[in-house]
């Protein structure tokens, strides 16, 4: 039964070296020093399958970083958004990340930046609280509470 024991000692020195990583890891995770402020997602009739979330984030660190993907468990398939205008018609653009400039606040809001969801798996009333996660560009994630809400035109006020 030589295996079992080489495994088992293997086992170990894969968790010890592990511990050390996540350790060292943690210290400077992005998702530790962006705060995310008021999130929330549009509230869409039940026959509407998409819908986009907003948000404030703010970038507490010396360095410019990056939201480089989200996902939330009541959606298929979550993409970056930004508004574009293009003659004068408004359209939404992927995005391969959100820009987040050093000590400062970006906002994602209607008519400009926002996170899309596509394909819901059910029906999102107003006062729903629905979990969002964003991913950042270290691999960090940061989970937050969004609340679904009315919001009125797809156009900045
Ligand atoms: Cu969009």
């Amino acid at each position: 039964m030589i295996f079992p024991s080489i495994g088992r000692t293997g086992i170990w020195a894969g968790a010890l070296l592990s511990c050390l990583c996540v350790t060292t890891a943690a210290a400077q995770r992005v998702a530790d020093h962006v705060a995310i402020n008021d999130p929330y997602i549009r509230a869409v009739p039940p026959v509407v399958k998409t819908t986009a979330a907003f948000m404030q984030i703010q970038n507490g660190t010396d360095s410019e970083r990056f939201v480089v993907d989200a996902a939330t468990p009541v959606a298929a398939a979550v993409e970056l958004h930004m508004h574009v205008h293009d003659d004068g018609v408004m359209r939404m653009r992927r995005i391969p990340h959100i820009h987040l400039p050093p000590q400062r606040t970006t906002s994602l809001e209607p008519g400009g930046l926002h996170i899309m969801l596509f394909d819901l798996q059910r029906n999102l009333q107003p006062g729903d609280q629905i979990p969002l996660t964003l991913e950042f560009d270290d691999g960090s994630t940061k989970t937050v509470t969004a609340v679904v809400r009315d919001v009125q035109g797809m156009m900045k006020p």
